[in-house]
C-alpha cells in the first residue's frame, strides 16, 4: 500500500512530447522520494484511435477526445500541455480558471502577447505553473549553473550558444498537419527562432541573466512548400535558419544561432561561455560531459577538462545508477517533473514559470522584429 499522495495528471497531445512527458509522469516515483506519485489518469488528443492506443500502450485510466471536456473534470490536479504551439494558450487559460496545476510544453505561447495572458491566468488563479525547458535540467547544464553562481569564472565577457538540424532542407517537404506543424508559421507561430533558440534563450538567461538587447537576420531558404491540410502550394511563413547578436545587462556580448539547414546535424546544441578565470562548454550530442577550463590551475597542467557527470555528487545524479554510468535525454524530463512535485511539496514557484518563459518569448519577439527592421531591438522585461 502507497502512502503517497496521488496526484491526478492528464496529459493533452499524443505525439513526441506527449511521450517524454509521459515517460517522466510514469518513472518519476520510481527513482525520486517524493510526496506524490502522479498517477496517469487521462491522455486526451483528437483522434479517437490514437488516444486509445496511447493509453493503452502508456498505462493511462481513461482518454478524452475534447480537451474542454478534460479541463472540466473534477478527478484532474493537473493539465500537462503537450499540443502544437497554437492551442497552448487557450487549453493552459482554461486549466488554469478550473483551478488545475499546468505544465506546458515550450514556447510557452505563439508570441509574448499570447503568452502574457497565459501569466495572468495562472497567476490569478495562483495555480502552479512550469515550462518544459528540459535542457536547463541536463545534469551537466544544471552543474554549469551551480559553477557560474559560485562565481568561478569571474567576469562574463562572451555567452555563445548554437542549435543546428537539418530535417527541412528537401524543398518537397510539406508543411502542416501531424509531424509538420513546425513549418507552418500559423500553428508554431514562427520557425526556429521559437522551436530551437528559445531553448538557447531559455539556458541563456537562466546562466547568465537578462538580455538588454539584439540585432537579428532570419531567412526562408524555401519560398513555398505544399500544406498538408489544403493540399495547395503556400507560402512558407516560418525562419528556417536565424542568428542574432545579443548584449546581455551583465555587460557580456553574446552570438545565438539556429537553423533547420545545417547539413549533417540532427539536434546539436552547444553553448560555452567565457569568463575571467575560467571557461565552460556543453554539447547536447555528449550531453554528459561538461568542459571546463580553470585560469587559476598550474600552468603546465593547464588545460580543458572534460568532466564526466555521472557522479552522486552531480545534479540529479545520485537518484539513478552507480557512478560512471550515464543517463541521457528523456531523464531531463523526470528531472522536470522531480522538480516540480518538489516545489509543489515546499509550496515555492517551480522554474522555469510561465512568467520566466515570458521573459524568453520577449527575446523571440525582439529577435523577429529585428530580423524586419534591420534594428537593434530592445528587449522587454517580464518582471
Ligand atoms: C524540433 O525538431 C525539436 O523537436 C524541438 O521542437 C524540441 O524542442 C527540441 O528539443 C528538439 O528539436
Amino acid at each position: 500500500m502507497s502512502t503517497k499522495k496521488p496526484l491526478n495528471v492528464a496529459v493533452v497531445g499524443c505525439g513526441f512530447m506527449g511521450r517524454t512527458h509521459s515517460n517522466a509522469f510514469g518513472k518519476v516515483g520510481n527513482f525520486f522520494n517524493l510526496e506524490h506519485r502522479p498517477v496517469m489518469k487521462a491522455v486526451c488528443a483528437r483522434s479517437d484511435a490514437s488516444v486509445k492506443a496511447f493509453a493503452e500502450q502508456w498505462g493511462y485510466e481513461s482518454v478524452e477526445t475534447d480537451w474542454r471536456r478534460l479541463v472540466a473534470r473534477k478527478d484532474i490536479d493537473l493539465i500537462d500541455i503537450a499540443t502544437p504551439n497554437d492551442t497552448h494558450a487557450e487549453i493552459a487559460i482554461a486549466a488554469a480558471q478550473a483551478g488545475k496545476m499546468v505544465m506546458c510544453e515550450k514556447p510557452l505561447g505563439r508570441n509574448a502577447g499570447e503568452s502574457v495572458r497565459m501569466v495572468a491566468a495562472v497567476e490569478t488563479a495562483k495555480v502552479p505553473n512550469m515550462v518544459w525547458y528540459n535542457y536547463r535540467r541536463v545534469p551537466a547544464v544544471t552543474l554549469a549553473k551551480q559553477i557560474l553562481d559560485e562565481g568561478k569564472l569571474g567576469k562574463i565577457f562572451h555567452y555563445r550558444a548554437k542549435f543546428l538540424q537539418d530535417w527541412t532542407i528537401s524543398k518537397d517537404l510539406p508543411q502542416g498537419g501531424t509531424g509538420l506543424w513546425r513549418l507552418d508559421v500559423n500553428v508554431a507561430g514562427s520557425g526556429v527562432t521559437g522551436d530551437l533558440l528559445a531553448h538557447c534563450i531559455d539556458t541563456a538567461l537562466w546562466l547568465n541573466g537578462g538580455i538588454d538587447k539584439v540585432t537579428a537576420m532570419t531567412e526562408t531558404f524555401v519560398k513555398e512548400r505544399m500544406h498538408n491540410l489544403t493540399g495547395k502550394v503556400e507560402k512558407v511563413g516560418i525562419d528556417d535558419a536565424s542568428a542574432f547578436l545579443a548584449r546581455f545587462a551583465n555587460g557580456s556580448l553574446a552570438t545565438f544561432e539556429a537553423t533547420r539547414y545545417a547539413r549533417g546535424h540532427k539536434a546539436l546544441y552547444t553553448l560555452e561561455i567565457n569568463g575571467e578565470h575560467a571557461s565552460i562548454f556543453w554539447d547536447l550530442h555528449d550531453l554528459h560531459r561538461l568542459q571546463y577550463f580553470d585560469h587559476k590551475d598550474e600552468g603546465r597542467v593547464r588545460g580543458w577538462r572534460s568532466l564526466h557527470i555521472t557522479d552522486g555528487d552531480h545534479p540529479y545524479m545520485k537518484h539513478w545508477w552507480v557512478p560512471g554510468l550515464q543517463i541521457g535525454y528523456e531523464h531531463t524530463f523526470i528531472h522536470q517533473v522531480a522538480d516540480f512535485l518538489q516545489a509543489i511539496e515546499k509550496g515555492v514557484p517551480a522554474a522555469p514559470t510561465f512568467r520566466d518563459a515570458l521573459a524568453t518569448d520577449y527575446v523571440t519577439d525582439a529577435v523577429l522584429q529585428s530580423a524586419r527592421s534591420g534594428q537593434w531591438q530592445t528587449v522587454q522585461r517580464a518582471s
